[in-house]
């Protein structure tokens, strides 16, 4: 076995199921290994952005790590966005990135692509990922690997492997995964006693479930454990799409001002608040009007277990359920929630459309031919897949960068074999939309619903004063024939309903729906988020 191949058995072994790259000369060599060998499949696309994007959902979609392969420099540089947003949302992505071989550098020129010294790439991923290695010695990359690949699932944080041009097919050994850490169990023990004794005090326990717990692959035990307990379940933000296919009295998605009332009244109502999972982010938690007083929740995130002024350190968050369940009777307690019910029985009529005529599309679209698991960028349509009925979501809720719904989109069909939706703003596709053209080599069809407003819709709420934030009216319709795929533009809501069916019914290649949306027309979501700012900011 070669060095490659060794690292590719790894990572096939530690769950990843597909590589999303781009070659470069740096590169070429470990590529052709990576086509030759057949350990795992190729995907390539069209710029790094979209791969680590594609790559990050894929992780985020299956719980298991996602790779993205780019050449040294300005293949990787280009992808640093792409890391970071994993990076802060938590998602298990393996970079790898060819690299100049020993000796390269004794020549005494500069080498093409590199931007300072020849180690200033691996300094720049140092920051945005949790573990890095340079695969320069064939006798010690087996340990090097299993270090890096069990750091980024226990941290489920991104790693760096760079792959030095000569080092590829240097012999070397099989990779043995490193065994689980210990848990000390007293820890574990005192901890989830307190956090069931806080719970049984409390006259109104919530829990709100947060991207960990899907990062960890616990939704069908969290499910269980809020049948236990007999608790209402909420989801964060950025949790917005967890437990959607699970049996748990789920409410809704906790947003504050933007959200539903009931939803937020009863997470600021309540009294023993078990955040479980969350990235204490603002989006997940500033835009309230009646703060929450975070000493006095009970937060269990992976390594740290919080409760009023004290925390547990080292407990995997795996740990702390597995315990609890352990430790409540088996029987589920009777339980029932009202469900937020979600805009339905759109009138296709002859009225312009609004982003949440577009989310009621979807919710009958869904009600007659099942769910499909959704790719949202940043932008209105994010708040406008809040109005959409709970299926599984993959969306940057917390970095909030633009580009990543067509990439991600792509991710979740490679990866799932699913048909995906993908929800995009005009100006975020812009960015990545291209990426839609690699679907005919691979097959995939998803269904591409572009909020075109002509407008950087959001930015304007913000800054209505400001004339930057107008777009100029792009045909996307028209684009995506040259790229394979179908595309229609609709501006009523009857063409909605129409094309949206016809998509439905179209396999095979990817469908466009560019929906005309008239300027200043928001989701009420986001028309409640609005409104909410701008309140908590005049009474400040
Ligand atoms: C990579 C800043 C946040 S929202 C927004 C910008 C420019 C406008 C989005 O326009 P779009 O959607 O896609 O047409 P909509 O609904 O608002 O009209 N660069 C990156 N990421 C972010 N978040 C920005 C800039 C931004
Ligand atoms: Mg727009």
């Amino acid at each position: 076995m070669n060095l490659t191949e060794s690292l590719l058995h790894a990572l096939k072994d530690h769950g990843a199921r597909q590589i999303f790259g781009i070659p470069g000369d740096f590169a070429l060599p470990y590529f052709r290994i990576i086509e030759e060998s057949k350990i795992l499949p190729l995907y390539t696309l069209s710029h790094e952005p979209g791969v680590g994007f594609a790559a990050d959902a894929s992780a985020r979609i299956n719980a298991s790590l996602g790779v993205a392969a780019v050449t040294y420099g300005a293949g990787a540089l280009n992808m640093i966005n792409s890391v970071a947003a994993a990076f802060a949302e938590k998602s298990p992505l393996v970079v790898l990135s060819g690299g100049p071989g020993q000796g390269e550098s004794r020549s005494g020129l500069l080498l093409h692509h590199q931007a300072k010294t020849l180690d200033s790439q691996f300094q720049i991923f140092k920051e945005i990922t949790c573990d890095q290695v340079r695969l320069d010695d064939a006798t010690r990359a087996p340990a090097d690997i299993a270090r890096v690949l069990a750091s980024c699932l226990r941290h489920s944080e991104p790693v760096y492997i760079e792959i030095p041009r000569d080092m590829v097919a240097q012999p070397c050994a099989p990779v043995v995964a490193e065994g689980a850490q210990p848990v000390d169990p007293d820890a574990l023990a005192a901890c989830v006693d307190e956090i069931l004794a806080r719970l049984a005090g409390a006259s109104s326990p919530v829990l709100m479930a947060g991207v960990e717990v899907r990062r960890y692959g616990l939704e069908a035990k969290v499910a269980q454990l809020a049948r236990r307990l007999g608790v209402p379940v909420v989801t964060s933000f950025m949790g917005r799409g967890l437990l959607a296919d699970q049996d748990v009295p789920l409410l809704g998605t906790y947003m504050g001002v933007a959200g539903f009332p009931e939803v937020t009244r009863l997470v600021e109502g309540s009294d023993g608040l078990f955040l479980l999972g969350e990235i204490i982010c603002d989006t997940n938690f500033a835009v309230s009007e009646t703060k929450i007083d975070m000493r006095k929740t009970i937060q269990a995130l992976n390594g740290r277990v919080t409760i009023g002024y004290h925390t547990y350190s080292q407990l995997p968050l795996a740990a702390v359920v597995d315990r609890m369940l352990a430790c409540l009777s088996a029987g589920d307690k009777a339980f029932t929630v009202t469900p937020q019910v979600f805009p339905h029985g759109l009138a296709a009529d002859a009225q312009t459309i609004t982003p949440t005529d577009i989310a009621t599309a979807v919710n009958d679209l869904m009600a007659v031919h099942g769910k499909l698991p959704i790719a949202s960028d940043t932008g209105d349509c994010l708040f406008t897949a809040m109005e959409i009925q709970h299926t599984a979501l993959v969306a940057p809720g917390y970095y909030a960068t633009m580009g990543f719904g067509v990439p991600a989109g792509l991710g979740l069909q490679a990866a799932t074999g699913e048909r995906p939706l993908i929800l995009v703003g005009d100006g975020a596709f812009q960015m990545t939309g291209w990426e839609l053209g690699n679907c005919q080599r691979y097959g995939w069809d998803p269904i591409v619903l572009v909020f075109n407003n002509a407008s950087w819709e959001m930015l304007r709420t913000f800054q209505p004063e400001s004339s930057f934030n107008d777009l100029s009216h792009w045909g996307f319709a028209e684009m995506a024939a040259g790229m394979g795929g179908d595309g229609v533009r609709v501006n009523t809501r009857a063409e909605l309903k129409a094309a949206l069916d016809h998509a439905m019914a179209t396999r095979g290649r990817f469908q466009l729906i560019d929906i005309t949306i008239p300027s200043g027309v928001l989701s009420e979501t986001l028309a409640r988020f609005v409104a909410g700012v701008k309140r908590l900011n005049a009474v400040k």
